[in-house]
């Protein structure tokens, strides 16, 4: 059996996805998501010009060995850019290999361990009063775990995934209004005087069963971050993320000492290098690398594997930073894994793109039941695709307030 070709398509309604198709000599095709926001070319760019030509002609069903040629075989490695690529590659060829065997991919992990797992929504509001609202929306809808982000009184901007007016919903699609990205402006004093009590109003108001998240966004130091975890206790919350700008990984062990909360990082770790010392020194609960960043399904399944004898719990990166190519990969992972914990989930919400990647898996009362169909069991419409291409967008950027460049 060998790949006689493979194409890349740029663009997606709202946002710049990066597909991966390979086609192979008997017929079957396999794909894969390259999506990495505000760099949607580079993946692109690196599948077309240096992974696709060696691809070609090679054996699709030795994935573990094409994994290990374009990983050794980059020399300059593990940067997100080469990783995404190598996801999609290493995606595609496990959706091939599903099809092969004419079975669903949880089965070739060792089958379900589970019948639906457990996603978190996102909650957001400009104050208070708007994220109860939309935290009760969420509830209401059946969703069992809620992550919560709330506009922070006197923040001179709105900050991480708040919207900017009372009223309005936050669009996390990528930012298209120009090529220069907005600056939001960041104030930790204020936001460590604020956000514990209004964590602890929401439990108040919603009662011990549903679980609450917190995304902390890269900003805090170490000490900050302790402190906020020490605070929050009382809570309970389901997790804390990304508390620091994760680089730093010795100095986690401050939060620990101080505080049982539990923590989520990884979303922008691009290897098993990069998540091992978090895992092995159990300074974190959940790890959130993604597949399709993590380098795909072959090397986030060794993620979990290592994750899995350090008590540590997966909690997959989540949509719409991914196309619902990765999210089918997770799906898989998220049915077998023995140590799932929670998927990140938000309703891609469009019509146009449930159309470019038609697939039945489904949500039900908070619950991702993943797809029977062979493979990864979604599909890609190419004609489609044809309506799309790449709009140049980005990520807004953090400053304190005198100026200083801070983490997004
Ligand atoms: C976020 C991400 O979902 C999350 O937890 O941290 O949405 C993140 O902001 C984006 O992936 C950045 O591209
Ligand atoms: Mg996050």
């Amino acid at each position: 059996m060998k790949i006689t070709d493979a194409e890349v398509f740029v663009g997606g309604p709202g946002k710049n996805y990066v597909t991966l198709k390979i086609t192979t000599d008997q017929g079957i095709y396999g794909l894969g998501d390259a999506t990495i926001n505000s760099r949607e070319t580079l993946p692109a760019a690196y599948l077309r010009d240096y992974l696709i030509p060696k691809l070609i002609g090679m054996d699709p069903r030795n994935s573990e060995d094409i994994w290990q040629f374009f990983y050794r075989g980059a020399y300059f490695r593990r940067g997100p850019v080469e990783t995404v690529a190598l996801g999609a590659i290493d995606t595609a060829l496990w959706d091939i290999k599903g099809k092969l065997a004419d079975l669903p991919l949880y089965q070739l992990f060792g089958g379900k361990s589970r019948e639906g797992a457990m996603v978190y929504a996102h909650a957001t509001g400009a104050d208070l009063e708007d994220l109860l609202d939309s935290i009760a929306f969420h509830v209401d809808d059946g969703y069992k775990a809620v992550r919560i982000q709330c506009g922070i009184p006197g923040m001179p901007t709105a900050s991480y995934a708040v919207p900017e007016k009372k009223g309005d919903v936050k669009h996390y699609m990528t930012d298209f209004s120009g090529i220069r990205p907005k600056v939001e402006v960041w104030d930790t004093d204020r936001y460590m005087r604020f956000i514990p009590d209004a964590l602890a109003r929401v439990r108040e108001r919603f009662g011990p069963e549903l679980h609450i998240l917190h995304d902390v966004h890269h900003r805090l130091m170490p000490r900050e971050a302790a402190e906020l975890a020490k605070a929050v206790e009382p809570v309970r919350l389901f997790w804390l993320e990304d508390p620091t700008p994760a680089e730093d990984q010795d100095a986690l062990t401050l939060i620990r000492q101080h505080s049982t909360t539990p923590i989520a990082i990884g979303e922008v770790f691009n290897s098993v290098w990069d998540c091992n010392k978090l895992i092995e020194k159990e300074l974190i609960d959940f790890i959130r690398v993604a597949v399709s960043y993590g380098g795909g399904i072959t090397s986030v399944k060794r993620i979990v594997d290592l994750a899995g004898l350090h008590h540590v719990r997966t909690g997959f990166h989540g949509a719409p930073s991914h196309s619902p190519i990765c999210m089918a990969a997770q799906a898989h992972l998220n049915a077998w894994a023995p140590n799932f914990g929670i998927q990140e989930y938000l309703v891609l919400g469009t019509p146009e793109c449930d159309a470019l990647f038609p697939s039945d898996h489904r949500m039900e009362n908070g619950m991702f039941h993943v797809s029977n169909a062979p493979g990864l069991g979604v599909d890609f419409d190419e004609t489609l695709a044809a309506r799309y291409s790449y709009q140049p967008g980005s990520h807004p950027v953090v400053r304190l307030q005198d100026g200083t460049m801070w983490n997004y």
